[in-house]
């Protein structure tokens, strides 16, 4: 299972991203152009563990997840916000950061959420729209 780390920049991202895989990614001030961070983590089980004692299995193949941290949404539908939004339609999931910390900034959530609820939007709309004018020309063809 893939799951996209999603935020302002500033949020907290890369700092969640460390948290959950025990990586070390640079957290703060990175160029929004950075590549995403990626790692993969296995799911401890015990039920996979009393299995594997059970029948005396050599391999232990635990589910894995795929945390992808991506750089640079900014809240307002850019052309390289359209580039970092198509890097996660391939997610299962998608995990919104909301800064809750105060960074000289009062925290702003509803704000904050929003800012980045719009620009998904808006990244579903331009394909919607794209779509809709290709039915059209098919229509048109016919
Ligand atoms: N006080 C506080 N600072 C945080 C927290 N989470 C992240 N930071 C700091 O906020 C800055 C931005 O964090 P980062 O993870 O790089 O945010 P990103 O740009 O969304 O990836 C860094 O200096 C972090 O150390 C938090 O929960 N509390
Ligand atoms: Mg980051």
């Amino acid at each position: 299972m893939k799951i996209g780390i999603i935020g302002l920049p500033y949020s907290g991202k890369t700092t969640v991203f460390n948290a959950l895989t025990g990586a070390s990614a640079k957290v703060g001030g990175v160029a929004a152009a950075a590549k995403p961070n990626i790692s993969v983590v296995n799911v401890p089980d015990e039920r996979i563990d009393m299995l594997t004692k059970m029948f005396n299995l050599k391999k232990v193949v635990y589910a894995d997840l795929t945390f992808i941290d991506v750089a640079g949404l900014t809240g307002e539908a850019t052309e390289r916000g359209k580039d970092i939004i198509q890097s996660i339609k391939t997610v299962d999931a998608i995990a919104h950061v909301v800064r809750l910390f105060d960074n000289g900034k009062p925290p702003a959530l509803k704000a904050d959420i929003q800012n980045i609820e719009s620009e998904l939007m808006l990244s579903d709309f331009a394909v919607i729209e794209s779509r809709l004018e290709r039915i059209e020309k098919q229509r048109n063809i016919r």
